[in-house]
């Protein structure tokens, strides 16, 4: 099939050069404002394209699916995690799935970094006080914080991104840990000098630090419930730049409100934008707007990979960072 006749659906704005980039090489539908497609842009997009482009904003359910036209093919993702396409039923219609691994693993880590700290050395608080104006001045007492190195951080989920925070942790003098569905390799593991848990219970129950890292799948889906939330020390922290829901809400509010869990830095939510107003009250919590990939740099190289996936798919092979069902 001949690249410039296949027909792109990009469902969301892009940085201008990736879009630019698209435009010489497909014949594309590309968006003209800043809002997600409605459902029902969506449903004509699959019905009409060859490719679907989609984000994280955009729900491509099996009922989706069920409306689509025999051209579509592709969905290639602008993003890692696939959450909200329902890849198994792609998969069952003939069409692939494909993501971008890789190019925001360093950024989100960043990111993961940035909570942490932000929670642990009370940084918006700092913040607060310079913006009102209310700084009397250096005090011995004043906004103390936790000394991040020596605490122990427990990384649940340990690939690309967990690994890459695991990283950048032990140069904070933090002693990692770690629960993944599969233990890493010991060459790996040594690496990292990380202490692997089988017991999620058992590492959630010892940390001070609690990072989620993980996708959301069938089997993720609020790992860290009500019961194992309980379990934390009332001293940690939670930091979460993964998907809201692989953690209880309603059960992680609650705790923080009684102070149960000492603080928690969040970039997703588990009701995406719908963000309790409970949790957006609490001094003792850091709320991001989902910007844990969000640099320049990593947006254009999420562009890149889409069209590295469209291209060579379009050229007859299988797009490189194809996502089969169970794979995340
Ligand atoms: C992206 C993300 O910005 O890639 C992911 O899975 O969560 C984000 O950081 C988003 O997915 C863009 O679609």
């Amino acid at each position: 099939m001949p690249s410039e006749r296949l027909s792109v659906v990009v469902t969301r704005r892009l940085p201008e050069a990736v879009e630019t980039r698209i435009k010489e090489l497909f014949d594309v539908r590309l968006r003209d404002d800043d809002t997600p497609m409605t459902r029902a842009e969506l449903s004509e997009a699959v019905k009409t394209a060859d490719i679907l482009v989609p984000t994280v904003t955009d729900t491509i359910d099996a009922a989706l699916l069920a409306g689509a036209g025999p051209r579509l093919k592709l969905i290639a993702n602008y993003g890692v995690g696939v959450d909200h396409i329902d890849v198994a039923t792609a998969r069952q219609r003939g069409i692939l799935v494909s993501n971008t691994p890789g190019v925001l693993t360093d950024d989100t880590a960043d990111m993961t970094m940035a909570l942490l700290l932000a929670v642990t050395r009370r940084i918006p608080e700092g913040l607060s006080v310079m913006q009102s104006g209310e700084w009397g001045g250096w005090a011995p007492t004043a906004l103390l914080g936790g000394r991040v190195g020596g605490r122990r951080l427990g990384i649940l989920g340990m690939g690309r991104i967990g690994q890459a925070v695991a990283q950048r942790a032990r140069a904070f003098g933090m002693q990692i840990h770690y629960h993944n569905r599969r233990r890493l390799r010991p060459e790996v593991e040594d690496g990292l000098e990380a202490t692997y848990w089988e017991s999620l219970d058992q590492m959630v129950a010892r940390m001070d630090v609690l990072s989620v890292n993980c996708p959301h799948t069938p089997s993720t889906f609020h790992l860290l419930n009500a019961r194992r939330l309980k379990l934390m020390k009332p001293s940690a922290v939670l930091v979460n730049t993964s998907r809201g829901e692989v953690i209880d809400e309603n059960a992680m509010t609650r705790m923080l409100k009684a102070g149960d869990i000492a603080g928690a830095g969040l970039d997703v939510y588990e009701h995406g934008m719908e963000v309790s107003p409970d949790l957006q009250g609490l001094p003792n919590v850091v709320l991001l707007p989902h910007m844990g990939s969000a640099t320049q740099e990593g947006r254009l190289e999420m562009g890149e990979k889409v069209i590295i996936n469209i291209k060579t798919f379009a050229d007859g092979h299988r797009p490189p960072d194809q996502v089969v069902p169970g794979m995340l």
